[in-house]
């Protein structure tokens, strides 16, 4: 089953969007198997966002990242990948969809509200670090079956 992370950045919490955020994610039928809310250490973020590190955003996107609590979520499905990056939708913000996280309630690219994993590799390295395999729980969801065909 595909993996990614899901991220309410600190713009999300601190707006009181977490729970409409991941309401979001849930409603798509994505599984949630880890959550944690927690203070981002500047260790995690550069390992994070290192394929950034040169960029004229990266010391920003740091900043930005361990300015304040995020809720990071571990999320599995069928295409989990794509669907979750559509529902987050563009990275600037004013260009998002409406109908998407960003395009409903972000205006600006530093301020994007959310992180998704952007391939199926990528959601499977993510997970893997900013979660142990202690904070993941791998559980038949009853709904599973009307959701995830043939499951
Ligand atoms: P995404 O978050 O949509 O996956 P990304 O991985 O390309 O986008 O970039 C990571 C973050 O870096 C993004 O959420 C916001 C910031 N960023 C990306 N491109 C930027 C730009 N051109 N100017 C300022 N910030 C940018
Ligand atoms: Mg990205």
């Amino acid at each position: 089953m595909e993996r990614t992370l899901i991220i309410v950045k600190p713009d999300g919490v601190q707006r009181g969007l977490t729970g409409e955020i991941i309401r979001r994610f849930e409603a798509r039928g994505l599984r949630i198997i880890g959550m944690k809310f927690m203070q981002v250490s500047r260790e995690l973020a550069e390992k994070h966002y290192e394929i950034h590190k040169g960029k004229p955003f990266y010391d920003g996107l740091v900043q930005y990242i361990t300015s304040s609590p995020v809720v990071a979520l571990a999320l599995e499905g069928t295409n989990a990948v794509a669907a979750a990056r559509m529902t987050i939708g563009s990275t600037k913000s004013h260009e998002a969809a409406a109908g998407t996280i960003r395009g409903d309630l972000a205006l600006e690219v530093g301020r994007n509200l959310v992180h998704g994993s952007d391939s199926v590799e990528n959601g499977q390295k993510e997970v893997a670090l900013w979660f142990n395999d202690s904070e993941l729980i791998s559980w038949p969801r009853n709904t599973d079956p009307w959701i995830f065909e043939g499951r």
